[in-house]
């Protein structure tokens, strides 16, 4: 990441740690429960960020969920971010937004949702990443880094190298997203990347509070420090 600007910071606010970034799947955890679960382990396990992303549901299962979500996650200073839909998060509240490049612009969310809520962008190349607002976004979250089974449309793989070369052209802190599991996700602390968000290397785990562990342990061994 270039440095000699603003990361992640908001006047009175905590700077957002992207370590270990929890999205969200509704199959993977077993619904709305399940998500509710898999969410508090996690944050009590030391996860940095918790995302909600539900492509397939309708608004009254979302902002039922987002409030039993944020009712989890704030005491425990656990950021909730609303996947895409901004109406949601002003609903509940919630810590902040991530869109895709399909969704509203980053500079209109941003208009919608004020100065001190965080937003995450999705990127995948070099020409989305030199189109990115820098001044409406505080975050990237650019992947998928390896081959992912989990979103269907995603992009093609970016991988290690295409990886290293966004980060250091990026002017926002990146989470790097997509395939990472357990033995994957150092190089990407390596080649950059302030942390890794990850679904199916949580979501559907038997034990999902041992993979945060494990995963939070990975990204922390000194190899990784930048
Ligand atoms: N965006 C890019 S890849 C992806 C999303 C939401 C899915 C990542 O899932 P997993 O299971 O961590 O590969």
């Amino acid at each position: 990441m270039k440095t000699g600007m603003k990361t992640g910071m908001k006047a009175g606010m905590q700077p957002l740690d992207l370590s270990l970034y929890l999205v969200l799947d509704p199959d993977l955890c077993g619904g709305p429960a399940g998500m509710v679960g898999t969410a508090r382990l996690a944050a009590e396990n030391g996860a940095t960020v918790v995302q909600l992303r539900a492509p397939k549901w309708k608004k009254r299962q979302w902002l039922e969920t987002a409030l039993e979500l944020k009712a989890v996650l704030a005491p425990l200073g656990v950021p909730l971010i609303i996947n895409d839909h901004i109406d949601i998060a002003l609903a509940v509240d919630a810590d902040g937004v991530h869109v895709g490049q399909d969704d509203l612009p980053a500079e209109v969310v941003r208009q919608l949702i004020g100065p001190d809520k965080w937003l995450g962008l999705s990127v995948t190349n070099a020409e989305q990443l030199a189109a990115v607002p820098n001044e409406a976004v505080d975050y990237l979250g650019i992947g998928p880094a390896y081959p992912t089974g989990t979103k269907l449309d995603a992009a093609p793989v970016v991988g290690l190298t295409a990886f290293a070369e966004l980060v250091e052209k990026s002017w926002r802190p990146v989470v790097a997203i997509g395939g990472i599991q357990l033995g994957n996700c150092l190089p990407l602390m390596q080649a950059g990347a302030k942390g890794v968000a990850v679904v199916s290397a949580i979501c559907g785990q038997d034990d999902p509070a041992r993979a945060t562990v494990e995963l939070l342990n990975m990204i922390r061994t000194p190899f990784s420090a930048k």
